[in-house]
């Protein structure tokens, strides 16, 4: 057993005493790299390879220290030395590489993937700067380069490096490796592809840089703008290099490991996370008919190895590219692509091709058809995939779908974002439950103990209090503890529906002005990044920060309702967000949201949710019961046909309520006017009145209502312990642990 105090000043070649943070943070880092390494796992024969563009890392330091086993013991040898874990944490920057949910569950799975003993990596790309960092300026939105690679880093350079052609352009790929620390147990790792060639001075003003300096630009930014052809095709070019260089690994570690690659799937199952590694089948293709296998061959071999996640509904999130593009990046996948299509052409109906008559690639067809599973992440998505969006591929493959519903790390969103509730859990019922996380069902025992109940309101207390300190220190922002923290963070996105959160904030605004002083008072929290090109989404943030400052700054009304936008939402802050959270609000239109995962962070965390029947709300509603949870709006299937017959008018609710127009008139009202950008107040009312594709107007009545209810039943302090009791005891489902297995079980089969 190795000394943890000794290898510590080992590496800081003096006392930690008399060390600085950043000397200590370098030491550990360097510690932890050599720790994890000693731990990696012989290879077996058959490997998951989770390839994703998207891999949202969060800070690594305390997580695998945990995950290490020696977390206690780092904290308290640094206390001893006068130093704080917690003021050493801050100086490691957060790797962004993801926009939100789907990130961030790559990075949960890998976590259960090492924590299980399985034999897997994740493949993705390097990108240098990572989620833009978010600015308030003028109450808008501004988005900076957010760089996260320092002299010192988690990267590990590695001699593997790839060629990988484009149309007149070669370039020589680089890999870096992150290691993946298992909950006590082995090392897998994260593969991220670079070239040598990218140029961080090429960024301009904000995130602007020249889009067409490949070799300046591949691995630059995390999905640069797409809205124009040229940052469409930088996304191909990201994208291809991201798959030529997962296959080229892939086969050269199946051949290592003995395959002959006609036995390629008892080697290597790809795990494809949403359409943007879709590449990799044609890509696979080519490379083993270069390898001299024949094309038929070579694709009955690609669709035996590769399974597609799904996760989302949306139209205009589903990857298609056109023709035209592909030719000018990687022609030689086309005359492949073209054949795929051919064969399925030949069997199948036209609304289930892959190149459609426009001469757009439909990504996710080729998934479906030449991949071996296609799984949704929550019941109800893959119902709906099933039923409706993907119904064509339903019949014709119905032993391909499956669901699996999402999960997340217990290690990251218990045992470390939440400390008191871990030990307290330690206390009361053991501490299987972090292997096995079924265990915290154990704590339902104590739903009527009163000492029990009181320790989680003391629990939940302590960590407002300790975010509120967090909040001061980091954004200077001031909030009140004994009020309700109602929480929304997530992207800002029209389905998930911050606007209707915004609407209720301007309800209950003018109703504590015409005197209806609530007896709690409430702070609502919104953290939000909104895509940059992305023109409501931030008309809805200009909204927000309006309200904040009018809201805050009535001293009629902040004593009971208070507004809160934190910048910069990102996976640090929300570790701080989570456990302090009373409400949490998933609120999107039902059947847009395929599961959520922040849903199941603030469950197992002890906040109520707030929500409607989407995504995985729906599992979480099934397991803690119409007591434990407050519940409104459509049901999917109703919004469903209001779709399909067209026959929603948002008008009609803003005519014939009082209280919808009085929200959506105040948008624009004088006070608004005279803080806010008259453009973006009255473009977002008119998108409210006029389209509101997303149903705000529909569900608004019922949401209002439902979070009376939920402040009221906040008074009841015992009544309301109990619902957290048992939303922390149901939330075992929801860890990747769980979902790792059946992904196993159903599909990788290792
Ligand atoms: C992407 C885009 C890009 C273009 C503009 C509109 C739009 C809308 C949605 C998306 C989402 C793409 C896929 C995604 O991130 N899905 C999320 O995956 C999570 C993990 O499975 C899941 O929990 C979220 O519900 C789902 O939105």
């Amino acid at each position: 057993m190795m000394n943890v105090q000794e290898l510590l000043r080992q590496k800081l070649g003096k006392e930690i005493a008399s060390a600085s943070n950043a000397e200590v943070y370098s030491a550990l880092l360097q510690m932890v790299q050599e720790l994890s390494k000693g731990k990696e796992a012989s290879e077996k024969k058959k490997k998951i390879y989770y390839i994703s563009a998207e891999f949202l890392i969060g800070k690594l330091l305390s997580n695998n220290l945990i995950n290490l086993g020696i977390y206690g013991e780092v904290r308290d040898i640094l206390a001893q030395n006068g130093k704080q874990l917690s003021e050493i944490e801050e100086l490691e920057p957060e790797p962004s590489l993801g926009n939100g949910g789907l990130g961030r569950l790559a990075v949960c799975f890998l976590d259960s993937i090492a924590t299980l003993g399985l034999n897997g990596d994740g493949i993705g790309l390097n990108y240098h700067l990572g989620l833009f960092r978010q600015k308030f300026e003028k109450r808008l939105q501004k988005e900076m380069p957010n760089p996260w690679i320092e002299e010192q880093s988690w990267l590990v350079k590695t001699d593997v490096t790839y060629p990988v052609c484009f149309r007149g352009l070669t370039l020589q790929s680089r890999m870096y490796d992150i290691e993946v620390t298992g909950y006590e147990n082995q090392t897998n790792k994260l593969h991220l592809f670079d070239v040598d060639s990218v140029d961080e001075s090429i960024v301009e003003e904000g995130i602007c840089f020249d889009k067409e300096e490949i070799e300046k630009n591949l691995t630059l930014f995390l999905y640069p703008d797409d809205s124009d052809e040229k940052g469409r095709l930088l996304r191909i070019y990201q994208q291809y290099f991201m798959v030529s260089n997962g296959a080229q690994l892939i086969l050269d570690e199946c051949v290592a490991r003995g395959s002959n690659l006609y036995d390629l799937p008892d080697y290597a199952v790809i795990q494809i996370n949403d359409t943007h590694p879709t590449m990799v089948i044609p890509e696979l293709i080519r490379l083993l008919i270069d390898r001299g296998m024949e094309m038929d061959e070579a694709i009955d071999v690609v669709s035996r190895t590769c399974a597609y996640t799904n996760h989302t509904i949306l139209a205009e999130a589903l990857e298609k590219w056109p023709m035209d593009y592909l030719k000018k990046v990687v022609p030689q996948l086309i005359p492949i692509i073209e054949i795929l299509d051919d064969k399925v052409r030949r069997k199948y109906e036209e609304s289930v091709a892959i190149i459609d008559r426009q001469d757009v690639v439909h990504m996710a067809h080729i998934d479906i058809h030449y991949g071996f599973s296609v799984n949704g992440v929550a019941a109800l998505h893959t119902e709906i995939l099933k039923k409706n969006e993907l119904n064509n591929f339903y019949k014709i493959y119905p032993e391909k779908f499956n669901n699996k519903t999402n999960g997340i790390t217990f290690r990251r969103w218990l045992l470390y974002c939440n400390p008191q509730l871990a030990d307290f859990l330690d206390g009361q019922i053991g501490t299987a439950y972090k292997k096995d996380a079924g265990e915290l069902e154990k704590l339902m025992q104590y739903q009527d103990d009163p000492v029990v109940l009181a320790k989680l309101l003391e629990i939940k207390e302590e960590n407002k209090k300790q975010l509120c300190a967090y909040l001061k220190h980091t954004q200077g922002i001031s909030l009140d503890p004994e009020s309700v923290f109602d929480i929304q963070i997530k992207r800002l996105h029209e389905y998930k529906r911050q606007q209707m959160n915004a609407l209720y904030v301007i309800h209950k605004y003018l109703e504590i002005k015409k005197g209806k002083k609530p007896s709690t008072p409430t702070t609502v929290i919104f953290g939000a990044k909104a895509a940059p090109a992305y023109v409501i989404a931030k008309d809805i943030i200009h909204l927000i920060l309006c309200l904040q400052e009018i809201v805050n700054q009535d001293p009629e009304v902040s004593p009971y309702l208070r507004v809160v936008m934190i910048e910069n939402y990102n996976v640090t802050n929300a570790e701080k967000l989570i456990p302090a959270c009373d409400i949490s609000e998933q609120i999107s239109l039902a059947s847009k949201e395929a599961s959520g995962t922040g849903n199941m962070k603030f469950m197992l965390n002890g906040a109520v949710t707030l929500g409607t029947d989407d995504g995985a709300n729906v599992e979480i509603h099934d397991l803690v019961g119409d007591e434990n949870i407050f519940i409104f709006g459509a049901k999917s299937d109703e919004v469903i046909a209001h779709y399909e017959k067209e026959d929603y008018v948002s008008r009609e609710y803003y005519k014939s309520d009082p209280d919808i127009r009085a929200a959506v008139d105040f948008i624009t009202c004088e006070e608004m006017l005279k803080i806010g950008q008259k453009e973006n107040l009255v473009r977002l009312q008119k998108e409210l009145l006029n389209k509101d594709w997303f149903m705000t107007l529909l569900d608004f009545k019922e949401y209002a209502q439902r979070k009376e209810e939920a402040l009221k039943a906040y008074e009841d302090r015992m009544g309301w312990a109990k619902k957290m009791l048992v939303n922390i005891a149901k939330a075992g489902f929801f860890s990747s642990d769980r979902t790792i297995e059946e992904y196993n079980k159903d599909i990788w089969k290792l």
